[in-house]
């Protein structure tokens, strides 16, 4: 069974999500020290309390297991919406977004998505097989991938179905549920290239199927260019080994592609003329549109972007000086720039990019915002470097209908009303 969605928090309900105490006190951080700038200058502030922890040496070193987030921090965990799914090996669990610091999603807390559960793969065991039209087929253990040149590149894994409940009406009032089928970590692995000159690709080679070791046996084709391209094949995630639940010891990585190609588990790709048209790719991840007719092969995920800060988890507190913070990604590229609105969407201003600005990564953009106490209406939209500009719900619609469940990287609305919470709306 599947852990995190069995465990304490599986009851969680999405519709009714509200701002835990810790949340709460942090939102209202930022104001609460503004507070105490006043009060300083009124009376000297007292000094530190001697508490218990002051008081005496605490444990020692956490050596011989592995360390652990403080237990203040118990609450940021990935959660899962139960009634999305029949089973709980048919599921997803939510990355907590708006308590992610910097770029790099913790290990701990990357979505998962499964289809048929977590396999336990022995990597001693584990076996990559590369056959079709290639020269000189070949089974790859896992000490034969590790020996090849290796890369390490950091790179966001989305969901397309992330957002996808929110087609037709904002009915998740929540950031992590309505965003929280994205990741981005720290990849090493091998270039798929490098191991497909290995084989050699006979010329007629053009896609290739690839398939994971789970019981769902995930598989879709890709077009022989892209994995030639960029993707590699990871066994490193965040400076250690790949999480079990990201595909332990083998995972495709498809940059800047729709989650779902980025088959877990990998133990066979098959070079071929043709596409497959598995199930994945037909009855499931294509995309109906209002003529009936359905989209397929969508893979590429266009800009998008998100304010993680103030959200409905996170909601602000007192009127004074905040900082908008909040995520921006591309599947084209780089972004280029992000703009921040606090009247829904009348006038814009253009957020600052925070650290590392990479091509198909999480990017981390912030704007000082002094709040009035009035009602407002934040959004962001993401322009990245191909000059796409991040849609509004309005113009998608008007593109693809409500059929469609993937793919929706519209500009999201949060309105934070006069007592500072935070609400997921839809502006019509
Ligand atoms: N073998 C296998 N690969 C898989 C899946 C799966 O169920 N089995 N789920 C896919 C889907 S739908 C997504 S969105 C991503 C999620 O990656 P993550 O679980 O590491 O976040 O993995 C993809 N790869
Ligand atoms: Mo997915």
């Amino acid at each position: 069974m599947d852990q995190e969605a069995t465990g304490p928090q599986a009851g969680h309900d999405a519709r009714l999500v509200r701002p835990g105490r810790r949340a709460m006190f942090r939102a209202g951080m930022a104001a609460g020290m503004v507070a105490l700038a006043g009060r300083a200058r009124a009376e000297a502030p007292a000094p530190p309390a001697d508490d218990p922890w002051s008081q005496t040496p605490g444990p020692g070193v956490v050596s011989r297991v592995y360390g652990h987030p403080s237990h203040f921090e118990k609450d940021v965990i990935r959660r899962n919406v139960p009634f999305l799914t029949a089973t709980p090996q048919s599921s997803v669990s939510f990355t907590p977004l708006q308590s992610q610091q910097g770029i790099i999603t913790a290990s701990g807390l990357f979505f998962e998505r499964y289809h048929a559960g977590r396999p336990t793969v022995d990597p001693a065991k584990h076996r990559l097989m590369i056959h079709g039209m290639v020269e000189q087929p070949r089974l790859y253990a896992m000490r034969d991938i590790e020996r090849f040149p290796s890369i390490s590149r950091i790179h966001f894994i989305e969901c397309p179905a992330n957002g996808g409940m929110e087609w037709r009406a904002a009915q998740l009032n929540s950031l992590q549920f309505t965003h929280g089928m994205i990741g981005c970590a720290d990849w090493t692995g091998v270039k798929v290239s490098t191991i497909l000159e290995e084989v050699g690709i006979k010329p007629e080679g053009k896609w290739a199927l690839v398939e994971g070791a789970d019981g769902a046996h995930m598989a879709r084709s890709i077009p022989v260019s892209k994995l030639l391209d960029d993707c590699m094949l990871v066994y490193g995630q965040n400076g250690e080994a790949l999480r079990p639940e990201q595909g332990y010891p083998l995972r495709l990585l498809v940059p800047g592609w729709q989650g779902n190609v980025n088959v877990k588990w990998i133990r066979r790709i098959q070079i071929g003329d043709q596409p497959w048209f598995t199930r994945e790719e037909t009855s499931k991840y294509t995309e109906l549109m209002p003529d009936g007719k359905a989209r397929g092969f969508t893979w590429k995920l266009y800009a998008k972007s998100v304010i993680t800060f103030p959200c409905p988890e996170m909601p602000v507190n007192a009127p004074g000086l905040y900082e908008i913070r909040g995520f921006a990604w591309s599947g084209l590229g780089r972004i280029k720039a992000v703009d921040v609105s606090i009247d829904g969407g009348v006038n814009w201003t253009r957020a600052r990019l925070d650290g590392l600005v990479l091509p198909k990564a999480m990017t981390r953009f912030t704007l000082p915002w002094r709040w009035d106490g009035k009602p407002a209406l934040l959004q962001s939209r993401a322009i990245d470097e191909t000059g796409f500009v991040q849609p509004t719900i309005t113009e998608l619609r008007a593109a693809r209908g409500v059929n469609a469940i993937y793919n929706n990287n519209s500009i999201q609305t949060w309105q934070v009303k006069e007592n500072g919470s935070v609400f997921d709306v839809q502006l019509g």
